[in-house]
Protein backbone atom coordinates (compact mmCIF):
# COMPACT_ATOMS: atom_id res chain seq x y z
CA UNK A 1 0.00 0.00 0.00
CA UNK A 2 1.45 3.28 -1.58
CA UNK A 3 -1.51 5.17 -2.29
CA UNK A 4 -2.01 8.20 -0.48
CA UNK A 5 -0.15 10.02 2.11
CA UNK A 6 0.22 6.74 3.89
CA UNK A 7 3.54 5.28 2.47
CA UNK A 8 4.69 2.36 4.61
CA UNK A 9 7.46 1.34 1.67
CA UNK A 10 10.28 2.96 0.50
CA UNK A 11 13.51 1.94 -1.39
CA UNK A 12 16.44 3.93 -0.92
CA UNK A 13 20.23 4.54 -2.16
CA UNK A 14 22.40 5.19 0.40
CA UNK A 15 25.87 6.50 0.13
CA UNK A 16 28.29 7.20 2.95
CA UNK A 17 30.75 9.87 2.29
CA UNK A 18 34.41 9.07 1.46
CA UNK A 19 37.15 9.37 4.01
CA UNK A 20 39.13 12.40 3.38
CA UNK A 21 43.02 12.46 1.88
CA UNK A 22 46.13 12.40 4.25
CA UNK A 23 48.30 15.36 3.48
CA UNK A 24 52.18 14.67 2.06
CA UNK A 25 53.04 18.50 3.44
CA UNK A 26 56.58 19.23 4.10
CA UNK A 27 57.02 21.96 6.84
CA UNK A 28 58.86 24.77 4.98
CA UNK A 29 59.59 27.83 7.07
CA UNK A 30 62.37 30.97 6.56
CA UNK A 31 65.90 30.03 8.35
CA UNK A 32 64.64 26.55 8.63
CA UNK A 33 65.79 23.78 6.07
CA UNK A 34 64.46 20.86 7.24
CA UNK A 35 60.97 21.19 8.60
CA UNK A 36 60.01 17.30 8.27
CA UNK A 37 56.66 15.94 7.42
CA UNK A 38 53.41 17.66 8.76
CA UNK A 39 50.67 16.64 6.59
CA UNK A 40 47.07 15.93 8.98
CA UNK A 41 45.09 13.16 8.40
CA UNK A 42 42.21 12.80 6.49
CA UNK A 43 38.48 13.27 8.00
CA UNK A 44 36.79 10.26 8.02
CA UNK A 45 33.39 10.55 5.88
CA UNK A 46 29.99 11.09 7.18
CA UNK A 47 27.54 7.90 8.44
CA UNK A 48 24.33 7.51 6.82
CA UNK A 49 22.19 6.59 9.96
CA UNK A 50 19.00 5.14 10.58
CA UNK A 51 17.10 6.58 13.33
CA UNK A 52 14.02 5.90 14.83
CA UNK A 53 11.14 8.41 15.78
CA UNK A 54 8.16 8.06 17.88
CA UNK A 55 6.43 11.52 16.45
CA UNK A 56 6.62 9.85 12.59
CA UNK A 57 4.08 7.19 11.79
CA UNK A 58 4.40 6.47 7.65
CA UNK A 59 7.56 6.58 5.50
CA UNK A 60 5.74 9.75 3.47
CA UNK A 61 8.37 11.97 3.92
CA UNK A 62 10.99 9.60 2.29
CA UNK A 63 8.79 9.04 -0.62
CA UNK A 64 10.65 10.97 -3.02
CA UNK A 65 13.90 10.58 -1.39
CA UNK A 66 15.70 7.95 -3.89
CA UNK A 67 19.43 8.87 -2.80
CA UNK A 68 21.24 9.55 0.78
CA UNK A 69 24.61 11.17 0.46
CA UNK A 70 26.72 12.06 3.66
CA UNK A 71 29.35 14.26 2.65
CA UNK A 72 33.10 13.10 2.36
CA UNK A 73 35.67 14.13 5.05
CA UNK A 74 38.16 17.01 4.25
CA UNK A 75 41.67 16.64 3.40
CA UNK A 76 44.31 16.94 5.75
CA UNK A 77 46.40 19.65 5.64
CA UNK A 78 49.39 21.28 6.60
CA UNK A 79 50.86 21.75 10.38
CA UNK A 80 49.35 18.42 10.68
CA UNK A 81 45.48 19.88 10.38
CA UNK A 82 43.35 17.51 10.65
CA UNK A 83 40.69 17.20 7.49
CA UNK A 84 37.04 18.02 8.67
CA UNK A 85 34.83 14.93 9.64
CA UNK A 86 31.90 14.71 6.85
CA UNK A 87 28.51 15.37 8.30
CA UNK A 88 26.38 12.35 9.34
CA UNK A 89 23.30 12.51 6.92
CA UNK A 90 20.08 10.59 9.54
CA UNK A 91 16.88 9.24 7.57
CA UNK A 92 14.29 9.41 10.33
CA UNK A 93 11.71 6.55 10.70
CA UNK A 94 8.95 5.74 12.35
CA UNK A 95 8.71 2.47 15.19
CA UNK A 96 8.23 -0.47 13.44
CA UNK A 97 10.19 0.17 10.40
CA UNK A 98 12.37 -2.60 9.03
CA UNK A 99 15.41 -2.21 7.25
CA UNK A 100 16.33 -4.69 3.97
CA UNK A 101 18.77 -5.15 1.53
CA UNK A 102 17.08 -4.32 -1.42
CA UNK A 103 19.55 -6.95 -3.22
CA UNK A 104 18.94 -9.82 -0.82
CA UNK A 105 15.66 -8.74 0.43
CA UNK A 106 17.39 -10.01 3.82
CA UNK A 107 16.22 -8.17 7.03
CA UNK A 108 19.43 -5.68 7.98
CA UNK A 109 17.60 -4.25 11.47
CA UNK A 110 14.36 -3.20 13.14
CA UNK A 111 14.29 -0.22 14.26
CA UNK A 112 12.26 -0.06 17.48
CA UNK A 113 12.94 2.46 19.73
CA UNK A 114 12.67 6.45 19.74
CA UNK A 115 15.86 8.08 19.58
CA UNK A 116 17.56 4.40 18.59
CA UNK A 117 20.38 4.93 15.85
CA UNK A 118 21.75 2.18 13.40
CA UNK A 119 24.35 3.18 11.16
CA UNK A 120 23.45 1.70 7.67
CA UNK A 121 26.49 2.71 5.67
CA UNK A 122 30.18 3.68 7.23
CA UNK A 123 31.66 6.65 6.16
CA UNK A 124 35.40 5.46 4.94
CA UNK A 125 38.09 6.32 7.29
CA UNK A 126 40.30 9.85 6.56
CA UNK A 127 43.77 8.67 5.36
CA UNK A 128 46.88 9.23 7.38
CA UNK A 129 48.99 12.40 7.02
CA UNK A 130 52.97 11.73 6.27
CA UNK A 131 54.33 12.85 9.82
CA UNK A 132 52.82 9.06 10.78
CA UNK A 133 55.54 7.47 8.26
CA UNK A 134 58.20 9.32 9.42
CA UNK A 135 61.20 6.83 10.47
CA UNK A 136 64.82 6.94 11.02
CA UNK A 137 64.97 5.88 7.41
CA UNK A 138 62.85 8.06 5.85
CA UNK A 139 62.57 11.46 7.58
CA UNK A 140 60.69 13.32 5.01
CA UNK A 141 58.34 10.78 3.51
CA UNK A 142 56.43 12.05 0.47
CA UNK A 143 53.56 10.02 1.04
CA UNK A 144 50.40 9.60 2.80
CA UNK A 145 47.22 7.46 3.02
CA UNK A 146 44.13 8.21 0.85
CA UNK A 147 41.03 8.23 2.43
CA UNK A 148 38.77 5.35 2.24
CA UNK A 149 35.82 5.25 0.14
CA UNK A 150 32.42 5.34 1.72
CA UNK A 151 29.89 2.41 1.03
CA UNK A 152 27.13 2.24 -0.77
CA UNK A 153 23.87 0.10 -0.07
CA UNK A 154 20.27 -0.02 -1.10
CA UNK A 155 18.30 -0.44 0.83
CA UNK A 156 14.47 -1.51 1.24
CA UNK A 157 12.27 0.45 4.07
CA UNK A 158 9.10 -1.30 5.30
CA UNK A 159 6.48 -0.30 8.13
CA UNK A 160 5.26 -3.06 10.26
CA UNK A 161 1.43 -3.06 11.61
CA UNK A 162 1.69 -1.36 14.90
CA UNK A 163 -0.63 -3.20 16.57
CA UNK A 164 -3.03 -5.81 15.08
CA UNK A 165 -6.59 -4.29 16.95
CA UNK A 166 -6.96 -0.64 16.78
CA UNK A 167 -9.79 0.56 19.16
CA UNK A 168 -11.81 3.65 18.21
CA UNK A 169 -13.97 5.39 19.87
CA UNK A 170 -15.49 8.74 21.31
CA UNK A 171 -13.03 9.95 24.34
CA UNK A 172 -14.89 8.24 27.52
CA UNK A 173 -15.93 5.35 25.85
CA UNK A 174 -13.93 2.72 28.43
CA UNK A 175 -11.53 2.48 25.55
CA UNK A 176 -8.61 2.10 28.42
CA UNK A 177 -10.60 0.10 30.62
CA UNK A 178 -10.71 -2.15 28.17
CA UNK A 179 -7.12 -2.83 27.43
CA UNK A 180 -6.47 -2.69 31.05
CA UNK A 181 -8.68 -6.04 31.88
CA UNK A 182 -8.06 -7.82 28.34
CA UNK A 183 -4.10 -7.42 28.69
CA UNK A 184 -1.36 -6.42 31.19
CA UNK A 185 -1.05 -3.08 30.38
CA UNK A 186 -1.99 -0.38 32.86
CA UNK A 187 -3.67 2.70 31.05
CA UNK A 188 -4.77 5.44 32.91
CA UNK A 189 -8.67 5.43 33.45
CA UNK A 190 -10.99 7.83 34.59
CA UNK A 191 -14.14 9.68 33.92
CA UNK A 192 -13.56 12.36 31.48
CA UNK A 193 -12.34 12.70 28.10
CA UNK A 194 -8.94 13.09 26.59
CA UNK A 195 -7.61 11.05 29.64
CA UNK A 196 -5.40 9.10 26.93
CA UNK A 197 -3.03 11.32 25.37
CA UNK A 198 -1.00 8.67 23.72
CA UNK A 199 -1.88 5.11 21.99
CA UNK A 200 -1.07 2.57 25.14
CA UNK A 201 -0.35 -1.24 23.41
CA UNK A 202 -0.85 -4.41 25.26
CA UNK A 203 -0.59 -8.26 24.64
CA UNK A 204 -3.75 -10.21 24.92
CA UNK A 205 -2.68 -13.20 25.66
CA UNK A 206 -5.15 -15.62 23.68
CA UNK A 207 -6.06 -19.55 24.72
CA UNK A 208 -2.51 -21.05 24.71
CA UNK A 209 0.33 -19.72 23.61
CA UNK A 210 -1.06 -16.83 20.61
CA UNK A 211 -0.94 -13.43 21.32
CA UNK A 212 -2.03 -10.77 19.41
CA UNK A 213 -1.49 -6.39 20.12
CA UNK A 214 -4.11 -4.26 20.61
CA UNK A 215 -3.75 -0.27 20.69
CA UNK A 216 -5.62 1.91 22.55
CA UNK A 217 -5.62 4.99 20.75
CA UNK A 218 -7.00 8.62 21.61
CA UNK A 219 -10.53 9.17 21.32
CA UNK A 220 -11.55 10.46 18.14
CA UNK A 221 -14.17 13.37 18.31
CA UNK A 222 -16.47 15.00 14.89
CA UNK A 223 -13.80 16.99 13.05
CA UNK A 224 -10.70 15.14 14.34
CA UNK A 225 -10.08 14.13 10.22
CA UNK A 226 -9.06 18.14 10.25
CA UNK A 227 -7.68 18.21 13.20
CA UNK A 228 -9.62 18.76 16.02
CA UNK A 229 -9.41 17.48 19.31
CA UNK A 230 -6.10 15.59 19.73
CA UNK A 231 -5.57 16.16 15.61
CA UNK A 232 -4.06 14.06 13.27
CA UNK A 233 -1.56 12.15 15.38
CA UNK A 234 -3.78 9.63 16.13
CA UNK A 235 -5.60 8.75 13.25
CA UNK A 236 -2.25 7.80 12.52
CA UNK A 237 -2.23 5.31 14.78
CA UNK A 238 -4.69 3.62 13.23
CA UNK A 239 -3.78 3.24 9.72
CA UNK A 240 -1.54 0.74 10.96
CA UNK A 241 -3.77 -1.76 12.44
CA UNK A 242 -5.06 -4.49 10.74
CA UNK A 243 -8.63 -4.59 12.31
CA UNK A 244 -10.74 -2.15 13.68
CA UNK A 245 -12.34 -2.26 17.02
CA UNK A 246 -15.27 0.40 17.35
CA UNK A 247 -15.97 0.75 20.56
CA UNK A 248 -19.20 2.25 21.78
CA UNK A 249 -20.76 3.26 24.87
CA UNK A 250 -24.51 1.84 25.68
CA UNK A 251 -25.48 4.90 27.15
CA UNK A 252 -24.83 6.78 23.95
CA UNK A 253 -27.50 8.49 22.85
CA UNK A 254 -27.35 7.36 19.23
CA UNK A 255 -25.27 4.12 18.77
CA UNK A 256 -25.90 3.69 15.10
CA UNK A 257 -25.12 7.61 15.07
CA UNK A 258 -21.88 7.71 16.61
CA UNK A 259 -20.72 4.79 14.78
CA UNK A 260 -21.23 6.73 11.69
CA UNK A 261 -19.17 9.81 12.94
CA UNK A 262 -16.70 7.78 13.70
CA UNK A 263 -16.71 5.98 10.43
CA UNK A 264 -17.01 9.08 8.68
CA UNK A 265 -14.10 10.96 10.57
CA UNK A 266 -12.25 7.56 9.43
CA UNK A 267 -12.85 7.74 5.80
CA UNK A 268 -12.23 11.59 5.81
CA UNK A 269 -9.25 11.18 7.09
CA UNK A 270 -8.22 7.93 4.63
CA UNK A 271 -10.77 6.14 2.41
CA UNK A 272 -7.91 3.21 2.91
CA UNK A 273 -9.22 2.67 6.41
CA UNK A 274 -12.77 1.53 5.46
CA UNK A 275 -10.67 -1.70 3.55
CA UNK A 276 -10.13 -2.64 7.30
CA UNK A 277 -12.14 -5.06 8.80
CA UNK A 278 -14.46 -3.71 11.88
CA UNK A 279 -15.93 -4.82 14.54
CA UNK A 280 -18.32 -3.17 17.07
CA UNK A 281 -18.32 -3.45 20.71
CA UNK A 282 -21.04 -1.42 22.02
CA UNK A 283 -18.95 -1.04 25.98
CA UNK A 284 -20.65 -0.70 29.28
CA UNK A 285 -23.55 -2.87 28.30
CA UNK A 286 -23.42 -3.65 32.72
CA UNK A 287 -25.68 -0.29 32.13
CA UNK A 288 -28.24 -1.95 30.50
CA UNK A 289 -31.05 -4.31 31.40
CA UNK A 290 -32.27 -7.48 29.77
CA UNK A 291 -35.26 -5.41 28.52
CA UNK A 292 -33.17 -2.41 27.20
CA UNK A 293 -30.49 -4.85 25.56
CA UNK A 294 -32.75 -6.52 23.51
CA UNK A 295 -34.48 -3.76 22.32
CA UNK A 296 -31.28 -2.54 21.14
CA UNK A 297 -30.34 -5.57 19.96
CA UNK A 298 -33.11 -5.67 17.29
CA UNK A 299 -32.55 -2.09 16.36
CA UNK A 300 -29.20 -2.56 16.20
CA UNK A 301 -29.42 -5.74 13.61
CA UNK A 302 -30.87 -3.66 11.05
CA UNK A 303 -28.58 -0.71 11.35
CA UNK A 304 -25.29 -1.82 11.97
CA UNK A 305 -22.90 -2.97 8.61
CA UNK A 306 -20.70 -4.46 10.64
CA UNK A 307 -20.69 -7.20 13.27
CA UNK A 308 -21.29 -6.41 17.06
CA UNK A 309 -21.38 -7.37 19.73
CA UNK A 310 -22.22 -6.18 23.62
CA UNK A 311 -19.25 -6.30 26.38
CA UNK A 312 -18.69 -4.81 30.06
CA UNK A 313 -14.78 -4.39 30.87
CA UNK A 314 -16.69 -3.56 34.74
CA UNK A 315 -18.69 -7.12 34.90
CA UNK A 316 -16.16 -8.85 32.65
CA UNK A 317 -19.18 -9.83 30.65
CA UNK A 318 -18.48 -10.75 26.52
CA UNK A 319 -14.84 -10.28 27.22
CA UNK A 320 -13.92 -14.27 25.72
CA UNK A 321 -16.45 -13.81 23.17
CA UNK A 322 -14.54 -10.51 22.13
CA UNK A 323 -11.20 -11.96 21.91
CA UNK A 324 -12.73 -15.18 20.19
CA UNK A 325 -14.37 -12.86 17.51
CA UNK A 326 -11.14 -10.75 17.39
CA UNK A 327 -9.08 -13.56 16.52
CA UNK A 328 -11.14 -15.13 14.18
CA UNK A 329 -10.82 -11.68 12.12
CA UNK A 330 -7.26 -11.49 12.06
CA UNK A 331 -6.01 -14.94 11.41
N1 LIG B 1 -20.17 1.04 33.97
C1 LIG B 1 -19.05 0.90 33.28
N2 LIG B 1 -18.18 1.91 33.22
C2 LIG B 1 -17.05 1.74 32.49
C3 LIG B 1 -16.77 0.54 31.78
N3 LIG B 1 -15.61 0.67 31.14
C4 LIG B 1 -15.16 1.91 31.43
N4 LIG B 1 -16.01 2.57 32.25
C5 LIG B 1 -15.85 3.93 32.78
O1 LIG B 1 -15.85 4.86 31.74
C6 LIG B 1 -14.97 5.95 32.04
C7 LIG B 1 -13.99 6.16 30.91
O2 LIG B 1 -13.16 5.02 30.79
P1 LIG B 1 -11.78 5.06 29.99
O3 LIG B 1 -11.36 3.65 29.84
O4 LIG B 1 -10.84 6.00 30.63
O5 LIG B 1 -12.27 5.63 28.59
P2 LIG B 1 -11.42 5.96 27.28
O6 LIG B 1 -12.23 5.55 26.12
O7 LIG B 1 -10.08 5.37 27.40
O8 LIG B 1 -11.38 7.53 27.38
P3 LIG B 1 -10.30 8.58 26.74
O9 LIG B 1 -8.95 8.05 27.07
O10 LIG B 1 -10.60 9.83 27.45
O11 LIG B 1 -10.60 8.64 25.29
C8 LIG B 1 -14.29 5.58 33.35
O12 LIG B 1 -14.93 6.24 34.39
C9 LIG B 1 -14.49 4.09 33.43
O13 LIG B 1 -14.53 3.62 34.78
C10 LIG B 1 -17.74 -0.54 31.89
O14 LIG B 1 -17.59 -1.63 31.34
N5 LIG B 1 -18.87 -0.28 32.63
MG1 LIG C 1 -8.31 6.27 27.48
Amino acid sequence: MTEGNFVDYVKIHVFSGKGGKGSAHLHREKYITKGGPDGGDGGRGGHVIVKGNENLWTLFHLKFKRHVKAEHGGNGSKQRSSGAQGTDEYIHVPLGTVIRDTETNEIIKEITEDGQEFIIAEGGKGGLGNWHFKSSTNQTPRYAQPGIDGQQVDITLELKVLADVGLVGFPNAGKSTLLSVITAAKPKIANYEFTTLKPNLGIVQYRDFQTFVVADIPGIIEGAAEGRGLGHRFLRHIERNSTLLFLIPSDAKDIKEQYDILVDELRRYNPELMDKDRLIAISKSDLLDEELKAEMKSQLDKELDFPYLFISSVAQKGLQELKDKLWQMLN
